[in-house]
């Protein structure tokens, strides 16, 4: 009686162990799998800072950062020579990890190829975060879009907390016409794009992200699938260091 007591309880303590074992075995695949999503082959680019600025918050150093948004991933040049493993996605490029300075006086220029419909909600469609509420398309100072002129959005953002400076900055992209995508530059790779030109200024030190919130994913879930919910696309890191 008392061995086939101690057989029961070896086998269920052997099946909590081997239940226990399996738990950690998922949890831990999870994580890695998860980890590897979200880490660090993200290219970084840094802003270089070139003389200062007046602001109302004084005279702050001016860093200039440069990016390009892409029909796909092969132009976009951050995934690879073949455009990694979906070449077709519209991505930026040629990084999706920025860096900028603290405290800084931030110019951001993105040239965008990409052509657009609607998005979801018009609030994208408005400059928000930006010295005086503007950004210039080829010049022209502009404070919103109509939300079928857009074809990707920057919105750079961070989670509410109490240990990092708030940093909010919404701009969305013009869209680019049929007619525009067949005028191509001089090298005759590429049309020429329009230039988006922005500013604003960064608190201290802090690690934020950025999205696209224009839906440019596939329909899996409103337009919000596929190239939606993969890092290093349509989304990336801010480090403000
Ligand atoms: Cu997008």
């Amino acid at each position: 009686m008392t061995t086939t007591t101690s057989t029961r309880n070896n086998k269920s303590a052997i099946g909590g162990l081997i239940f226990v074992l399996l738990g950690v075995i998922v949890v831990s695949t999870v994580g890695v799998v998860l980890h590897t999503l979200s880490a660090d082959p993200q290219k970084k680019l840094y802003a270089t800072v070139s003389g200062t600025m007046s602001t109302p918050q004084g005279v702050l150093p001016h860093a200039f950062i440069e990016e390009g948004v892409y029909p796909d991933s092969v132009l976009s040049k951050s995934h690879g020579a073949n455009g990694g493993s979906h070449p077709g996605w519209p991505s930026y490029g040629p990084a999706t990890h920025l860096v900028l300075p603290a405290h800084s006086y931030v110019t951001m220029t993105l040239t965008v190829y990409d052509s657009g419909e609607k998005l979801n909600h018009a609030y994208f469609g408005k400059v928000v975060g930006t010295v005086d509420g503007t950004m210039t398309i080829d010049g022209t100072q502009v404070s919103a879009l109509p939300a079928d002129g857009v074809q990707h959005t920057f919105t750079l953002h961070g989670l509410p907390t109490s240990t990092q400076d708030p940093l909010f900055v919404n701009v969305p992209l013009p869209k680019m016409t049929d007619d525009q995508m067949k005028v191509y530059d001089d090298k005759g790779t590429l049309p020429v794009g329009h230039k988006v030109v922005f500013s604003f200024i960064t608190g201290g030190k802090g690690e934020y992200v950025w999205n696209c919130e224009y839906p440019c994913g596939d329909g899996t879930y409103a337009k919000f699938g596929a190239v939606m919910g993969q890092l290093g696309y349509m989304s990336g890191k801010v480090s403000v260091a």
